[in-house]
């Protein structure tokens, strides 16, 4: 069915609470960001170490945080998470807080800045800075005390974003924290305080961990979550080490390297799960980002772009079963523009519908992608791409959860049009943007 579109303005759809907060919609826009673990482990060839090795071990020999930061830009990361303490206690960064740190390394004669370094050059190159600040503690005596260490901690805090801010993220690891007290909500009202744009994550009301080391979302990712009998934004993060299964640089790591076809595959079913992507890749002991590492994020990136440079619907002619108010303002062609801000809506009551996508010539395609304009709020719960033979419809793919980005692969279709239909919707559809795309690999 056709619809003729009147002149009527339709007032957009309300939003569909809970909805995220800017920041949170920011970075979820972001989509991916670089982790980096380096600290006294690095020097160890262990992923942790218990806050009794020496300071004096820690002592890169051609540091350059610069470097960290500039492969992230230019590898399509947005932003970077740098460990200023992990669980051994290790500072990265010099405080008169503790004497364990760079200041009592041999490195740059105790003057060195791992964190000074890396924020500088995310501040300078637009790449968001984060960090990590192990809540668990093996090395500082104050530990024993709770409250004793929740006053540190919270000193560490206030000295890392003063000094380094502005902040993207704080990273809270949960782990070998069992047993002990924190006091959560102290650390999260001094985050609000000094930086409220920063997101807090893992360990936080912000981010949520996705629950696993392998950089997968769940097919069915909702970014509403049940919290307390409260229902929050609470988006999901995948964090993921480069080598498996190792967070800090070995020296015999690099047969643990994924290959770029196990990337790929992090790729499509995180960010492409509506998730984001933490891709963590440890600084070797020289302090700089392994040769073969920096290669593969480079070669992923430049696959990431290939495929998605073109999109083979992009201004097509299309209509749709419904549209909102019969208004051109949320029209299905604003699925298809460029425009971030636009999207396909339908009227309220309508929770299924479809539009058409006339490619006006046999187009080959092997994957799709399909966006909500979440800032309204997370609403499809099911959908269906179909492709046009020349005689019916058949089904490419089907799937549950959209979110900020749903990517599909499948092997080549070719097709003159192309569905996409909304079957189950928990509010009137908001769709942002569709596209296919023909990817080489
Ligand atoms: C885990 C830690 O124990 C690992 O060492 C690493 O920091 C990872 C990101 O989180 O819980």
């Amino acid at each position: 069915m056709a619809i003729c579109l009147g002149a009527t303005a339709a007032p957009p759809p309300a939003p569909l609470a809970p909805t995220p907060t800017p920041a949170q919609l920011a970075w979820q826009e972001i989509e991916y960001g670089m982790f980096c673990h380096f600290g006294i482990n690095t020097f160890h060839d262990q992923e942790w170490t218990d806050g009794t090795k020496e300071p004096e071990t820690f002592n890169p020999t051609d540091f350059s945080g610069r470097q960290w930061v500039e492969v992230a830009k230019e590898a399509g990361m947005k932003y970077l998470v740098v460990t200023a303490k992990h669980h051994d206690g290790f500072c990265t960064f010099p405080t008169q807080h503790t004497d364990y740190g760079v200041t009592s390394s041999p490195w740059r004669d105790g003057k060195g800045d791992v964190v000074r370094e890396v924020a500088d050059a995310c501040h300078e190159l637009g790449v968001m800075f984060g960090f990590y600040l192990s809540p668990w503690d093996r090395h500082e005596p104050k530990y024993e005390d709770a409250k004793a260490y929740d006053a540190y901690f919270r000193t560490l805090l206030r000295h890392v974003i003063t000094t380094y801010g502005p902040v993207g993220e704080v990273w809270f690891d949960g782990a070998g924290t069992k047993g002990h007290v924190y006091d959560w909500d102290s650390y999260y009202g001094l985050i609000r305080e000094l930086a409220p744009n920063a997101l807090i994550a893992i360990c936080g009301p912000d981010i949520r961990w996705v629950g696993n080391e392998d950089g997968v979302a769940p097919d069915t990712l909702w970014n509403v979550q049940e919290r307390g009998g409260e229902k929050v934004w609470h988006p999901a993060e995948c964090d993921v080490p480069i080598r498996k299964g190792q967070w800090f640089f070995h020296t015999d790591g690099e047969d643990k390297l994924r290959t770029l076809d196990e990337m790929l595959d992090i790729y499509y079913r995180s960010v492409g799960h509506g998730a984001v992507l933490l891709l963590n890749i440890s600084p070797d002991r020289r302090g700089r980002l392994p040769d073969s590492d920096v290669a593969r994020v480079r070669q992923l990136w430049a696959v990431i772009t290939d495929t998605f440079r073109t999109n083979l619907a992009e201004g097509k002619p299309v209509e749709a079963t419904n549209v909102r108010g019969n208004d051109a303002t949320f029209g299905p062609d604003k699925a298809l523009d460029a425009d971030p801000a636009t999207y396909w809506a339908t009227d309220d009551e309508v929770t299924s519908a479809s539009f058409a996508v006339d490619l006006g010539r046999a187009v080959t395609f092997n994957r799709a992608m399909i966006q909500e304009q979440i800032a309204l709020g997370q609403r499809v719960e099911e959908y269906v791409v179909e492709a046009w033979d020349g005689t019916q419809w058949t089904e490419v793919v089907r799937g549950t959860t959209i979110g900020h980005k749903r990517l599909d692969r499948f092997a080549d279709v070719t097709a003159t049009k192309v569905r996409l239909t909304v079957a189950k919707s928990r509010a009137c559809p908001t769709i942002r943007a569709f596209g296919l795309y023909h990817a080489k690999r």
